[in-house]
């Protein structure tokens, strides 16, 4: 399932690169791109395995914030 998760508080390409890491290292996850300009993230994930709420976290634990599109 493809999902779009908006994040706030990048501002830099190590920023796309933490949040796209870390997102990339959960398992159930197949592809990960990160756009800075459009603050979001769009995984491909397979819900069996990882939800939704679970990537959010991980991207919150990285000190961003995520809102809901
Ligand atoms: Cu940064």
């Amino acid at each position: 399932m493809k999902k779009v998760i908006n994040v706030v508080g990048m501002s830099c390409g190590h920023c796309v690169k933490a949040v796209h890491d870390a997102l990339s290292n959960k398992v159930g996850v197949s592809s990960v791109e990160v756009d800075l300009e459009k603050n979001i993230a769009e995984v491909d994930f397979d819900e069996t395995k990882v939800t939704l709420k679970e990537l959010k976290n991980e991207i919150e634990e990285l000190g961003f914030g995520v809102t809901d599109k």
